[in-house]
């Protein structure tokens, strides 16, 4: 597991120092691209500006038994990282079509932009919002969850039930509304769909079936079910804390 947080630190120590190489003197552009809170603020590209995935936090069995080693492995190194893969690919089309004038695929591009983007940004989320190890929310973050929502419990059962009611695959999202000072929940289909501009994403949940399909076959709702006993509400509150600051 030290392992695991070592390659995590290292990869996000990468990516200040690119940030120091931009040519804008590294304070300033440190200071531009992680305002707050740095250990939050989620790194999608490797020290040469592509989409990278960062590293684990856990070992892959650290998730057992909800979640089994086989699914976690498969989800971080097939699924997330083909979105990445395909990200980047997306991004050389445009250049492409930038430096050749040609934008006949246009269409093609951007939607394979949006999707996949989307699938890097959700997923190296969602790897931050699990933990062997999980902790009930308290602080800030219970204040606001029990002002916008009324209790824990509620927003449980709506996270839980709008989670579990995502049409086909997608997501179960509590985010944060700068522009009004709410917490809300979402539901999102593939990785960009049903979303409300401006929200910060705080938790959320998978439930693609590739994020549960060995263990759980077709039974969404059990793993759902299981999800709250993995579930990192310190990454979240830190993941509020940061967005109230914003
Ligand atoms: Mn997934």
């Amino acid at each position: 597991m030290d392992l695991h947080m070592n390659t995590r630190r290292k990869f996000l120590q990468d990516t200040v120092i690119v940030a120091g190489t931009l040519g804008l003197g590294s304070r300033m552009a440190e200071a531009q691209i992680m305002p707050r809170s740095v250990a939050y603020l989620d790194k999608l590209t490797d020290a040469s500006g592509k989409y990278a995935q960062a590293p684990l936090a856990f070992a892959y069995n650290a998730l057992e038994p909800v979640i089994d080693a086989k699914t976690v492995e498969l989800h971080y190194t097939a699924h997330h990282k083909g979105y990445v893969t395909n990200a980047n690919k997306a991004e050389e089309g445009l250049v492409k079509a930038r430096e050749t004038g040609d934008y006949a695929l246009i269409k093609h591009y951007e939607k394979e932009l949006a999707f996949n983007l989307s699938g890097h940004i959700l997923h190296s989320i969602y790897w931050t919002n699990l933990t062997p190890k999980s902790v009930e929310p308290s602080g800030a973050l219970l204040t606001a969850i029990n002002r916008d929502f009324g209790s824990l419990n509620n927003l449980k059962a709506q996270m839980g039930s709008a989670t579990l009611a995502v049409e086909a695959s997608g997501w179960g999202v509590l985010g944060y509304l700068p522009a009004t000072g709410k917490l809300l929940v979402l539901q999102c289909e593939n990785h960009q769909k049903l979303s409300v501009w401006g929200i910060i994403p705080l938790l959320v949940i998978d439930v693609w079936e590739h994020a549960y399909y060995l263990n759980y076959q077709n039974r969404r709702a059990d793993y759902i079910a299981n999800i709250p006993k993995i579930l990192n509400w310190e990454n979240v509150a830190a993941r509020y804390e940061a967005a109230v600051a914003v």
